[in-house]
């Protein structure tokens, strides 16, 4: 049996965490945070001063993954997705939300001034949507809306479906 990988993309905020816990653990896969297997790892090259962060060392992250990747089963997690291998993922997943609502769920993040309106004007210009339809192909790329506990109950049933 192939078991299928699952990406949840999206600005941060969005609810990708929240969604890839639940959906794990009503499923039986796998949840992977790519931001935590990163700082467990420091699989890092740099800082950058602007946004008062580690650097990602995608190449690395990658080389860390792969095994789990082959094995499928996983939920991967991160708010981005141009780096990994377009074979990695069955199925994309892009979280959407208002910016109202993804402005108030920011505030609450140790975010700096630059960091709280970057993340508010990707989710405007719809970065990740856009780059996860450059990076796999279309019909797998699917937009779904997180902006109530209504709208994520939604979204684990059709992802489990
Ligand atoms: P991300 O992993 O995309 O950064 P998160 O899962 O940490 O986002 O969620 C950010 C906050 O928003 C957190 O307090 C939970 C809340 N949240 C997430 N999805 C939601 C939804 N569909 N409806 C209401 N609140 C939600």
């Amino acid at each position: 049996m192939v078991l299928l990988n699952i990406l949840i993309t999206g600005t941060p905020g969005v609810g990708k965490t929240t969604l890839g816990k639940e959906l794990a653990s009503r499923s039986g896969l796998k949840y992977i945070n790519v931001g935590d297997v990163a700082r467990e790892g420091a699989l890092y090259n740099g800082y950058d001063e602007e946004y008062e962060s580690p650097i990602l060392d995608e190449e690395k992250v990658v080389d860390e993954l792969e095994n789990q990747m082959a094995e499928g089963g996983v939920i991967v997690d991160y708010h981005g997705c141009d780096f990994f291998p377009e074979q990695w993922f069955h199925a994309v997943f892009v979280l959407r939300t208002d910016n109202s609502i993804l402005y108030k769920r920011l505030e609450t993040r140790a975010y700096n001034e630059k960091k709280l309106g970057d993340s508010i004007e990707c989710e405007i210009f719809q970065v990740l949507y856009e780059e996860a339809m450059l990076s796999y192909k279309e019909d797998t790329v699917h937009q779904l809306p997180s902006n109530t506990p209504e709208e994520q109950e939604d979204n684990i049933n059709q992802i489990l479906r």
